[in-house]
């Protein structure tokens, strides 16, 4: 037993970042819906807080859990409500997450063109509190992050801005701009123009990195020291990036994303290297994956189930195979 030890951890520190990741297992941490392997339940993203708890908002319910990883249930921490616009019910389809350095919560609302704000004292099971609106006129909003200096920074998808507003919220100016692309997928009908999807920060507050969904690219937009934009740059463009969602930096700053289309979780190393660490069929363990966070050296990824390319169940047409949404954990 010992000497298995002894060989599994030489084994370990002989191998690169990439070759670690490569080996890590893949397991469910926790199936949102156990009665259906149907979208009954929709997340896009995952938060984590200060403690290493999880984060999720179903678009369909409402609901604002929060998971904890070593025992993982579902509690109810707070609530995203439609709104009435027009006459009409409208969903607020959270599809980014992520909480600012003071602990309070952050969602955008691509539905109401908003990000939403719960406070942390208002992530309460006793009690949910109900998000409120933080920010404006974010069309498409989609991925966010906080700088250093706590300003929101927002995606908004298919237009291509990035919006940003101070650390008290309000009307949102574009910040930056990624170049229009559109890309007909192999099922020869699905346009993919997302250009501005996922976003982080690196490790030091002062880069932007965003996922290009269309391209499978990822972009680096540098803010300097006037707290202006600089021209994105480039990083890379491969086809294990096709579908790009969900970027977050490992313990090693690698940034590792979610290529939702391929059913895989890719890692990019600083020079622009892009490997697979996971990938699947439609029976998962990933499911049309659109998010990784990371707590310690463990990545959570959250499964969105889009019945599309490597996710498209059996009967070509519904993503039925697998488990559905959900969130899977990968440890090193
Ligand atoms: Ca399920
Ligand atoms: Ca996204
Ligand atoms: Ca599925």
């Amino acid at each position: 037993m010992l000497r298995l030890f002894i060989v599994t951890i030489l084994l370990c520190a002989s191998l690169s970042p990439v070759e670690a990741a490569q080996n890590a297992r893949a397991s469910l941490l926790i199936d949102f819906d156990p009665n259906s392997a149907a979208q009954t339940v929709i997340v896009e993203s995952i938060a984590v807080d200060s403690k290493g708890m999880l984060y999720a908002c179903d678009r369909v319910s409402g609901n604002v859990w929060r998971i904890d990883p070593k025992n993982p249930t579902l509690i109810v921490v707070g609530r995203v409500e439609e709104r009435e616009i027009d006459g009409k019910k409208v969903r607020a389809n959270v599809s980014g997450i992520a909480f600012n350095h003071a602990g309070d919560l952050f969602l955008t609302a691509g539905g109401f063109k908003e990000v939403l704000r719960l406070r942390g004292r208002d992530l309460n099971p006793e009690k949910p509190g109900v998000a409120q609106t933080f920010a404006t006129e974010t069309e498409g909003a989609n991925g966010i992050a906080f700088d250093k200096n706590g300003n929101l920074y927002v995606s908004g998808g298919g237009n291509g801005r990035i919006y940003r507003t101070g650390p008290e919220g309000g009307r949102a100016e574009v910040f930056a701009q990624i170049a229009a692309h559109s890309r007909t997928l192999p099922d020869g009908k699905t346009q993919q123009s997302l250009t501005a999807n996922g976003i982080v920060f690196d490790p030091q507050g002062t880069t932007l990195y965003v996922t290009d969904t269309a391209r499978g690219a990822i972009w680096k937009v540098a803010i300097g020291a006037d707290g202006r934009a600089a021209q994105p740059a480039l990083m890379t463009q491969s086809s294990l990036l096709e579908g790009a969602d969900g970027p977050a930096f490992d313990p090693q700053s690698n940034l590792w994303v979610a290529a939702n289309e391929r059913n895989a979780v890719v890692l990019v190393q600083p020079d622009g290297k892009v490997y697979d660490v996971q990938k699947n069929d439609s029976k998962g363990p990933l499911e049309f994956p659109t998010c990784v966070v990371f707590v310690g050296a463990t990545a959570y990824v959250s499964n969105f189930d889009t019945p599309r390319r490597d996710n498209l169940a059996a009967d070509g047409k519904s993503s039925i195979d697998g488990i559905g949404a959900s969130i899977i954990k990968i440890d090193p």
